[in-house]
């Protein structure tokens, strides 16, 4: 099975979850920083974000090792209070960190992707409202722009956001990030300032006009299934789809919002608060290619107490668990590498075929030092099947033609992660907390590194 020319091997990670230094080398706190002085029980066995990988010290050996295994790009993320830890000005500190970073991954043939957001808003931002807050929008463009003008001759290919849908779900409905507000109106002015951030940023883009430069956003997105096609069932899938898929990727690759989830948020009193010129910025302001984030599906069914209007999301749609479903155990996720297959026809049909590809996917597991072999390897063929699996529906979807131009795996060395610590890993190397962060890469990083020497596998 191969894959097209030229295709990207890579794999993904951010700051937050890799750097470490967190409160040093002139970095302000952000929202995991405050929330993790604030209430570390939240945090598994209190592991904070202080030091996670300690890519900070130990990116050039990171790099070396990422050339070892032959990756031809990588994306990490900027730490907006590194670069900016007061919002104002420009910390001289990180712009030699990520200019070396940046350059150390380009001397080794790795394109770097650089996304600017990974969920670690500014403390300081926090504190004037956040992205509750209008002044959000234009403080996220500023930065931007300054990252933008520092790196832009390093850096071609740009993300504005990752995941913003799981920011303002994890802080603004579920209660899993700060700050663990739980209403459904805030979430949805929250992903409003979200978007037109983002709209903002690349809108800032354009004005630079980085030679041969992109810029796109990362997203989790995967097609919702219903439990049948019962109408209730449809109504709750249509509901899903608008509020969790095309909220974010019909505006920025479309450049609108869809009728019908103006409608909705209409109908239950949830539409957000937008100045004129918003629109036309957005549809003036679309990406240049999308990168999806994918795990697991979403399944739904039609909501067992159905309200209007909603004050929650389970009042227009309910989850479902498939009973044939299979579930990672460790995070409990379920696996169905077919959903790649659809996102990818998604994408050709419904989006343009605008240029994708797959930004994170990956198989958290606790106790990996349990599978080490004789070799001293961590022995992680789950992984490799996960990764075969969901490569295989990844390629026929590019067979009929879906213009999907490479596959980034989470992650490359064993990362922090919000409120899981470290307890599921997903590197392709592993680290050893007890052992001054040691590296040491496992069978699934020798198998990947083969991948990429045959552009495909058997
Ligand atoms: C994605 C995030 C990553 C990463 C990953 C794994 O949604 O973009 O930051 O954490 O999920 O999830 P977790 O760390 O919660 O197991």
């Amino acid at each position: 099975m191969l894959f097209p020319k030229n295709f990207l091997w890579g794999a993904a990670a951010s700051a937050p979850q890799t750097e470490g230094h967190s409160s040093t080398n002139g970095k302000s706190p952000s929202i995991w920083d405050k929330w993790f002085e604030l209430a570390p029980d939240k945090f598994y066995q209190h592991q904070g974000p202080e030091n996670t990988s300690d890519v900070y010290d130990l990116y050039l050996e990171d790099v070396e090792n990422m050339a070892k295994l032959g990756l031809n790009s990588y994306r990490t993320s900027i730490a907006w209070t590194r670069l900016m830890p007061d919002g104002v000005h420009v910390n001289p500190e990180a712009v030699t960190f990520y200019r070396q970073y940046f350059q150390a991954l380009r001397d080794h043939g790795i394109e770097p992707i650089i996304n600017l957001f990974h969920f670690d808003l500014p403390w300081w931002l926090m504190a004037k409202g956040g992205w509750e807050s209008r002044q959000s929008v234009t403080k996220f463009a500023d930065y931007a722009q300054v990252a933008f003008e520092q790196f832009g001759d390093l850096v071609q290919r740009w993300v504005t956001f990752n995941e913003p849908l799981v920011q303002v779900k994890a802080g603004y409905l579920y209660g899993f990030h700060y700050p663990a507000v739980v209403n459904f109106r805030k979430a949805v002015q929250v992903g409003y300032h979200m978007l037109l951030a983002h709209t903002l940023a690349v809108q800032a883009f354009r004005e630079i006009a980085i030679p041969n430069g992109t810029i796109g956003i990362i997203l989790d997105v995967t097609p919702v299934y219903a439990k049948t096609t019962a109408p209730a069932d449809l109504q709750a899938q249509q509901a899903a789809d608008l509020l969790n898929i095309r909220s974010f990727l019909d505006p920025v690759v479309l450049g609108q919002v869809p009728d019908q989830l103006l409608e909705l948020l209409a109908t239950n009193e949830l539409t957000p608060t937008t100045l004129s010129g918003d629109g036309a910025a957005i549809a003036e302001n679309t990406v240049d290619f999308i990168g999806l984030n994918y795990y697991r599906p979403k399944r739904v069914q039609a909501p067992k107490k159905p309200a209007t209007p909603a004050q929650m999301p389970n009042e227009l749609y309910e989850d479902y668990e498939w009973p044939d479903r299979r579930i990672n155990q460790y995070r409990g996720w379920e696996i169905y590498p077919e959903a790649l297959y659809d996102v990818a026809l998604m994408m050709r049909d419904e989006y343009g075929n605008i240029p994708w590809f797959v930004s994170e996917n990956g198989m958290g597991v606790a106790d990996e030092a349990r599978f080490k072999d004789a070799s001293g390897h961590i022995n992680d063929q789950y992984r490799i099947d996960f990764m075969k699996e969901h490569l295989t529906y990844l390629h026929k979807g590019i067979a009929a033609g879906s213009n999907c131009f490479g596959y980034h795996v989470w992650t490359f060395v064993d990362c922090w992660s919000w409120l899981n610590g470290y307890h599921n890993r997903y590197g392709l190397y592993s680290v050893d907390l007890d052992n001054h962060y040691q590296r040491q890469v496992k069978q699934s990083g020798l198998w990947f590194k083969e991948l990429i020497a045959n552009n495909g596998f058997e």
